[in-house]
């Protein structure tokens, strides 16, 4: 008997389709965002694939979060790359020859081994480690999962909340386009125009040979990443010691700690320890956000530039995702669900969420964090959406995610206007939260 193929478009089909992304980019402890663009782990990519490995396999969505944590710096920093040494060092760039974190000596503390980059990603891990634990808590409980997790991950947001705290008004700062993940971003480009590019010369882009230049950053964005990135080396990655000619508070990347110090007062009533520290770090984080980043006339958080202490003008998906932080003052959540349902943010072809306001003055639907639908934002926003409760609008876009994700043979981004898709195809958060959203 030949097996059934589960028709195209359905659930089982999707799952199915999902399963194979994820047995197909595991590579024995951790899983590649991309075979071909992203030959390495990379931090955030790691949580939201460890939220959906916890459906196919508890133990390999367990492993997925401990790899990347075995590569934590001593001063607490969680690295956005992770090297497989196997990988050849040309497959991307910036690889660890251009990082050398494991260069004797230098304050911040990297470990010998494995290589990694020297600046972070958005801090999605303590809530992924909460939903894994979720998913089988007592097999969780027989591994010490979270007990063994638990230390890292307070040591991760202490280094966010101490060390990065370089506007000194509470909330983490990031100092490279890389960091809050959404590097190319509109909300960076004042920012990064302050920065002097490096010769083209210093460097050979690797994603040019794998991504449509037009989907992909600009030489020139590239000249400005590789000096911000050379600069931090040059200061041993010490944040008392850099210059961080680039230094910013994104919305996006806080409400995403805020929503981890909530798991992570979780995590420690699970272990049988007090919760309240971390929910009352929660609620500062959430006033703070507020007072600095909340835009009540735009309807939306916008990104801080410390270098010039004033909100960033652009309109950005990054400032819809504090949705998912749980208590927002009166009135907060439902100008939130306002733009996320107006003209700016409502994409026609696909009904998810466009990374740029569709209306904004460098709203580019190809290109990477200037325009394109992608599915990460769009998982955040759901949950944030059944956070208050907006369970219509939230059902609206699971529906979306899972209908994009199956149509796209689960890309990277997808033009929000045409809904054509974008970037890599079989791209592992694409898969992995389309697979949490079955489930
Ligand atoms: C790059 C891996 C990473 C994501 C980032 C995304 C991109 C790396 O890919 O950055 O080479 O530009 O912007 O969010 O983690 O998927």
């Amino acid at each position: 008997d030949r097996p059934v193929r589960p028709a195209p478009g359905t659930d089982q089909a999707l799952r199915r389709g999902a399963t194979g992304v994820l047995l197909g980019n595991w590579t024995g402890a951790s899983t590649v965002p991309s075979r071909t663009l992203y030959p390495h782990q990379w931090s955030w990519d790691s949580a939201f694939v460890a939220i959906g490995l916890r459906h196919l396999s508890v133990r390999r969505a367990q492993r997925e979060l401990e790899s990347l944590f075995a590569a934590q710096w001593a001063d607490g920093r969680v690295p956005h790359i992770v090297f497989n040494p196997a990988v050849p060092e040309d497959a991307y760039f910036p690889g660890p020859g251009f990082w050398r974190s494991s260069r004797a000596g230098h304050p911040a503390g990297a470990p010998p081994a494995p290589e990694t980059s020297g600046i972070v990603q958005p801090p999605v891990h303590a809530l992924a480690a909460w939903l894994v634990h979720r998913a089988d808590p007592d097999r969780s409980r027989r591994r010490g999962f979270l007990a063994r997790l638990y230390p890292r991950l307070t040591a991760w947001h202490d280094y966010l909340l101490t060390r990065r705290d370089l506007g000194g008004g509470g909330l983490a700062a990031v100092v490279h386009p890389w960091e809050p993940g959404t590097d190319n971003s509109p909300c960076w480009d004042r920012a990064l125009a302050r920065v002097e590019p490096a010769p083209p010369d210093a460097f050979r882009r690797a994603d040019l040979a794998h991504g449509r230049a037009a989907d992909r950053p600009t030489d020139l964005d590239y000249g400005r990443y590789v000096r911000l990135a050379a600069d931090y080396r040059e200061a041993g990655y010490d944040d008392r010691r850099a210059a961080h000619g680039f230094a910013l508070e994104d919305p996006c990347f806080n409400a995403l700690l805020i929503a981890g110090e909530h798991a992570l007062a979780a995590t420690a009533r699970a272990l049988g320890r007090d919760g309240t520290p971390h929910t009352a770090r929660a609620d500062a984080l959430t006033r703070h956000l507020v007072t600095r980043l909340w835009d009540a006339d735009a309807g939306l958080f916008r990104a801080r530039d410390l270098r010039t202490d004033t909100l960033v003008p652009e309109r950005a998906v990054t400032g819809l995702v504090p949705l998912i932080v749980p208590h927002l003052p009166a009135g907060v959540a439902a100008a939130l669900r306002a733009t996320l349902t107006g003209p700016g943010f409502r994409a026609p072809a696909t009904g998810l969420v466009p990374s740029y306001d569709l209306t904004g003055p460098a709203f580019d639907p190809q290109r990477y964090w200037r325009g394109p639908a992608w599915f990460n934002t769009a998982w955040l926003i759901q949950r944030g959406l059944r956070t208050h409760r907006l369970d219509t609008d939230a059902e609206r876009l699971r529906r979306a995610v899972l209908t994009e994700a199956g149509r796209t043979a689960f890309a990277e981004y997808v033009d929000p206007v045409t809904g054509t898709p974008r970037g890599a195809r079989h791209f592992s958060w694409t898969a992995a939260l389309a697979l949490d959203l079955l489930c």
